[in-house]
């Protein structure tokens, strides 16, 4: 009997011990498993990704644009490879109206596409379809020109 009590005494003491180690830090005692995030975006990234993707370029018109003084820039960039189906957005940076107007200066539009006036902040977007070279510029300063090359 005396036996018996001992067991169920040191059991009893072992057990307030690890009960004891639990309440003083239970992190240490129940680990989660943790996955990392970035094993999750990895996953993400080997999704592949659609070939025929329609392309955007942007083209910006920069401020002084309006000005032809030598190193200025017109349109940036002034020239401009690209694939059929690609959109090109040009974007007014400057502070004075400008157009994109398919064609050569000074009056020689084509028709092809015309912005019209873009005031300051102004965007205008165009798709290209067919292969080819095109020029374009702006109607009220004829020194600012640009092509894109589609092929
Ligand atoms: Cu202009």
């Amino acid at each position: 009997m005396n036996f018996a009590y001992g067991v169920i005494a040191i059991v009893g003491v072992l057990a307030a011990i690890i009960l004891g180690f639990i309440a003083v830090a239970p992190d240490d005692i129940i680990q989660p498993r943790m996955i990392p995030v970035e094993e999750m975006v990895v996953v993400s990234e080997l999704t592949p990704e659609p070939e025929t993707l329609p392309m955007a370029l942007t083209v910006s018109i920069p401020e002084g644009a309006g000005i032809p003084e030598d190193g200025q820039i017109f349109y940036d960039p002034q020239v401009i490879d690209v694939t059929i189906g690609t959109t090109v957005i040009w974007e007014n940076l400057d502070n004075t109206v400008h157009t994109v107007t398919s064609g050569k200066p000074p009056v020689d539009a084509d028709g092809v596409f015309d912005s019209e006036m873009m005031v300051a902040g102004d965007v205008f977007e165009f798709t290209f379809a067919t292969a080819g070279s095109q020029d374009y510029y702006c109607i009220f300063h004829p020194w600012m020109i640009g092509t894109v090359n589609v092929e």
